[in-house]
């Protein structure tokens, strides 16, 4: 596993310079957080996770998005979804923290909690155990018609739209970085001043989109009820926050909504989600020092899933796809739109590694391979034959690459009953150490000044590096000189050299819906 050294675990002076005094003076870290986050497109089964991680915890948070995501839950085969609430809500022990980072439409919350709470499911006091940041942003409902609007415009003005989920989650965090959205902090303070640039942001709208219908009254009669419900839960969400990471030692989670290829910077834009997805979000969207993370957990499915419009290398557009799809059961929990299913893509993985810095991984929905023959799995993209050492930001890239597969045997038995690694058929073992072992682009190395060569076919493990680095550059110095003798020694140390980015190791693998499908490795 790949540990990251935070600066509080080097806090004691560097140089040992600092005397006992200072080194008091020095404030403490406080608790680390644990944080989720989705590696792929969303979908990878992040509830799941953080449903077992929470079994123990005391707190749970949701730092980003909205009621765009949609997280399930098995538990004593009950099924969950939750959208804005964070998962870990259904431990009757954890107190769920919805940070400033998160944008919250009001009736979607008590609906959603309401729906949780009905016979035969059993969400218990929620209202007592939710703490909503008084910075968060509010979705209006004319956000989530604007929404609506903006897609249909522009699948008239382009000819295709971004396949949202319609929650006005791009209308909303637009208005917040426009400065004209509104908070919690606004609702709960004077409301006729609130209701003032209720009105005049209703009528920015309006004026941008003519055909628009609000009801401004009767919203506003609906939203002041709202007041007194949600007051109880409301807090400063720095100061809430600074007191959990200060406080007595407590076990705090975060859960990631969407995921790293749909973070507004890093995905696939312009097809993407309107918030910070990878662990930057954590701590813009809580109000937390970077100090205060811990683990990052990545959760990546055995195979990949899109759901919306947008480029998806590793898709497969025929039977292959169809059999994940319905294997795995793949349907939006938002919206019920079928997701779009390809292989395993690596490239995507590494990429959303070396964002996050995973610490470990959760390798979830195994057991819906169980059926294939044979399984490939991305390992490289090229773009007019070339392989590429980076995944492209350009849309229009993207979508011409080539993925170069590995095709690993399938294991042809059914997985769902193991409950340990070795209980895991042999091909099935070899296809998580893989993922583990696997670089995702082939080392290059520098051959003279300018020109590069690459040796195909030869592949640097974590493992190679670890324990046969020397062997390793033996070995690198003769098969390059075989191709060209001019590898100056240079080259062969930085092939040596451990990407930053290599896969951290699998942590947990998910062979089954409910929490006790998933096998602990260590
Ligand atoms: P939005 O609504 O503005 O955030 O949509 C922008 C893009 O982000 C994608 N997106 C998602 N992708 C996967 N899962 C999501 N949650 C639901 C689920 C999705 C559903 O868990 O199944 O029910 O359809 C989610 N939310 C947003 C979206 O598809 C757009 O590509
Ligand atoms: P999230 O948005 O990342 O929380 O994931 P979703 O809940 O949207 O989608 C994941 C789906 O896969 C849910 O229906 C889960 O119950 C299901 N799931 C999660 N892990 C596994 C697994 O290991 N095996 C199977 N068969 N299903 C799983
Ligand atoms: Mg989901």
């Amino acid at each position: 596993e790949i540990r990251l050294s935070y600066p509080a675990e080097s806090a004691a002076a560097p140089n040992g310079s600092d005397s006992p005094s200072k080194r008091a003076q020095r404030p403490a870290v406080g608790n680390r957080v644990t944080v989720v986050l989705g590696a792929q497109w969303g979908d990878e089964g992040k509830g799941k996770v953080v449903d077992l991680l929470a079994q123990d915890a005391n707190m749970v948070c949701r730092c980003q998005g909205g009621n765009n995501a949609g997280h399930t839950v098995v538990v004593d085969s009950v099924e969950y979804d939750f959208h804005l609430l964070p998962s870990g809500i259904i431990n009757p022990k954890v107190t769920a923290f919805i940070g400033n980072g998160v944008v919250i439409h009001l009736p979607g919350l008590f609906d959603e909690a309401e729906k949780n709470e009905r016979k035969g499911k059993g969400l218990e006091e929620w209202e007592k155990r939710l703490i909503i940041s008084d910075r968060a942003h509010i979705v209006f409902d004319f956000h989530q018609a604007v929404d609506g609007v903006q897609e249909q415009q522009r699948q008239e003005q382009a000819g295709k739209n971004l396949g949202t989920t319609k929650k006005g989650i791009g209308p909303v965090y637009s208005a917040k970085a426009a400065r004209s959205g509104l908070r919690i902090c606004d609702l709960l303070a004077d409301f006729t001043k609130f209701s003032e640039r209720y009105k005049v942001l209703a009528q920015q709208y309006k004026a941008m989109y003519p055909t628009l219908e609000i009801d401004i009254e009767g919203e506003l009669v609906k939203l002041k009820d709202y007041v007194e419900r949600i007051k109880p839960m409301v807090r400063d969400g720095v100061h809430y926050m600074y007191e959990a990471l200060h406080g007595p030692p407590k076990k705090i989670l975060v859960e990631g909504a969407n995921a790293a290829l749909l973070d507004i910077d890093f995905g696939t834009y312009p097809f993407v989600t309107s918030s910070n997805c990878t662990v930057g979000g954590v701590c813009t969207g809580l109000g937390m020092p970077p100090q205060n993370v811990g683990e990052v957990y990545g959760v990546v499915k055995a195979y990949t899933t899109r759901v919306g419009i947008g480029a998806f290398p590793s898709e497969q557009s025929n039977d292959i796809g169809e059999l994940l799809q319905t294997r795995g059961k793949e349907v939006g929990v938002t919206t019920g739109r079928k997701r779009r299913c390809g292989w395993l893509d690596l490239v995507l993985i590494k990429y959303a590694h070396m964002i996050n810095g995973f610490t470990a991984l959760a390798l979830t929905k195994l057991d819906i391979l169980d059926v294939f023959a044979e399984i490939k799995v991305g390992v490289a993209y090229k773009v007019d034959n070339q392989t590429i050492p980076h995944f492209p930001a350009n849309q229009e890239v993207l979508q011409r690459v080539e993925v170069e597969y590995e095709t690993l045997p399938g294991w042809n038995s059914d997985t769902s009953a193991a409950r340990s690694f070795d209980e895991l058929p042999e091909n099935a073992q070899k296809y998580v150490r893989f993922i583990e072992d696997k670089q995702c682009f082939q080392p290059t190395f520098g051959v003279g000044d300018e020109s590069a060569a690459c040796i195909r076919g030869f592949t640097v493990t974590r493992l190679h590096v670890n324990v046969f680095s020397d062997y390793l550059r033996n070995l690198v110095s003769l098969s390059a000189c075989k191709q060209n003798t001019d590898l100056r020694p240079v080259a062969v140390e930085r092939a040596v050299t451990p990407s930053p980015a290599s896969v951290p190791s699998v942590k947990w693998i998910g062979v089954g819906k409910s929490r006790e499908s998933m096998i602990q490795l260590f």
